[in-house]
């Protein structure tokens, strides 16, 4: 089904993909101008993936968010890796983004050649360019890239500051078909709220606290419910091990304290009410090894099974 509209839409669908914390979730937020997917110097940050839209006057753009491309090393990273397929598979145009001043990564080569296999079109944005100090050096990056693929455009953009990225916009709208849009026009995200919810808890954990414990937290709202102009939201965290379970709730307390009032503060933003946020913190053994416990969690297979 489409969603036309008095001047007959156009619109794409673009796959946002690339190796982990190249910075494709903040892209993917600057293009809808809402923060729908997390954000972290983390990297395999974003677990799923993510649709978030973008309809200005008669082109629609709805772009898929990935999670960064990494060998798998358990159940949770096999999820990933198909979700990030599954994605390339229902597109018209893949965007690969890359970090300024980087080598080509093994992500990188891996996608490229399933571009090349799929004969998929794709664009590739050179992010963080806010962060390079001799710009001449984007053209060897440029010319190493082209070398190995085709690439239909090339764009050096800032996701952060967003330098660049109404060029980018420009390119993929090339690839905008007539027949109306996908989703109707004030469409942002296929995030529900819980999700937004419980992610936006697991972006403080991961913002929060060091090495192994955030990538093995997953988070579940377990109530969302309004009280008048408030919101009642109860969050559990899962984590692997006993001894995570004391470092994510600290010294009486204090480290799930502040956890919780960083992402009720972006919640009250988010949803533009109070919001009473609790949070509880549960031990699930080696989580990310079950496929059984995975589903249970929300990485629901059917989700990449369409
Ligand atoms: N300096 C600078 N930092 C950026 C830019 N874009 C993103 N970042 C930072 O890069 C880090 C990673 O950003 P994400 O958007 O989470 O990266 P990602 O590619 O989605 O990462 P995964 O979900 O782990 O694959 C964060 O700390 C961002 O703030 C940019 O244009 N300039
Ligand atoms: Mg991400």
């Amino acid at each position: 089904m489409t969603y036309e509209n008095e001047v007959g839409g156009r619109s794409a669908m673009v796959a946002i993909v690339g190796r982990p914390n190249v910075g494709k979730s903040t892209l993917l937020n600057r293009f809808v101008g809402r923060k729908i997917a997390i954000v972290s110097q983390k990297p395999q940050t974003t677990r799923n993936r993510i649709l978030g839209v973008a309809t200005r006057e008669d082109c629609q753009l709805a772009f898929l968010d990935t999670p960064g491309l990494m060998k798998p090393r358990n159940s949770l990273g096999d999820f990933m890796v198909r979700s990030v397929q599954s994605a390339m598979d229902s597109v018209d145009v893949c965007l690969l983004v890359t970090a300024a001043g980087s080598e080509i990564s093994k992500a990188d080569e891996e996608l490229m050649r399933r571009f090349k296999e799929g004969y998929m079109p794709a664009l590739l944005a050179i992010n963080k360019i806010d962060l390079l100090q001799d710009k001449t050096q984007l053209m060897g990056q440029i010319e190493k890239y082209m070398q190995r693929f085709d690439f239909k455009a090339v764009v050096p953009i800032s996701a952060r500051s967003g330098s660049g990225v109404e060029a980018l916009w420009q390119e993929l709208e090339a690839y905008a078909q007539p027949g109306g849009f996908l989703f109707p026009e004030d469409t942002l995200t296929d995030q529900p709220e819980h999700v937004i919810a419980s992610e936006t808890v697991r972006e403080k954990v991961l913002r929060l606290l060091e090495q192994e414990v955030p990538h093995g937290v997953a988070a579940v709202t377990e109530q969302f419910s309004e009280r008048g102009e408030l919101l009642d939201i109860r969050v559990t965290v899962y984590c692997e091990k006993q001894s995570h379970k004391g470092i994510l709730i600290g010294k009486g307390g204090e480290m799930l304290k502040k956890i919780g009032a960083s992402a009720r503060q972006d919640l009250e933003k988010f949803f533009g009410c109070k919001v009473n946020l609790q949070l509880w913190v549960k031990v699930k053994e080696d989580w990310r090894q079950r496929p059984q416990t995975l589903q249970s969690l929300g990485f629901n297979r059917d989700d990449l099974d369409e």
